[in-house]
């Protein structure tokens, strides 16, 4: 059994890197008016990333599987949101959610009324 003070210092350790997570994560949605969660090799995340591009709108891409806390943003984002693949699509601050719902409302036009939006959504502090 681990004695009570490396335990405390271990569960410290975790809790204040699973918040540096969530502030790496609000702070990519606040700053990036198109914030796509992603992993390098999938089609979803290609697709959509074409989609924007084909609209010649910019935007920051997190590629889960190159960082080093990948699975921990992972978990944090399904924590955040409910939604646990990839790709993970923020408008201004709201959760569009993948590839499908994108390129859906593409369609419907409401994926341009979210990027004209004046008024960011405000990612939730808890
Ligand atoms: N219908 C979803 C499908 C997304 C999907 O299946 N993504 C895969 C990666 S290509 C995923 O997240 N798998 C679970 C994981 O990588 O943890 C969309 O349109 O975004």
């Amino acid at each position: 059994m681990l004695p009570s003070r490396v335990l405390a210092t271990a569960v410290a350790g975790a809790a204040s890197s699973s918040s540096a997570v969530r502030q790496l994560i609000r702070n990519s949605i606040a700053q990036n008016p198109v914030m796509i969660f992603s992993k390098s090799y999938c089609p979803y995340c290609l697709r959509v990333k074409d989609l924007f591009d084909d609209m010649s709108i910019s935007y920051k891409a997190l590629e889960l599987d190159e960082h080093e806390q990948g699975f921990e943003i992972q978990q944090e984002l399904k924590a955040l949101s409910g939604q646990s693949t990839v790709p993970n699509v923020y408008i201004k601050g709201t959760h569009l959610g993948g590839s499908d719902d994108t390129h859906k409302a593409k369609e419907s036009g409401r994926l341009v009324e979210l990027l004209n939006k004046d008024v960011w959504t405000k990612i939730s502090e808890a």
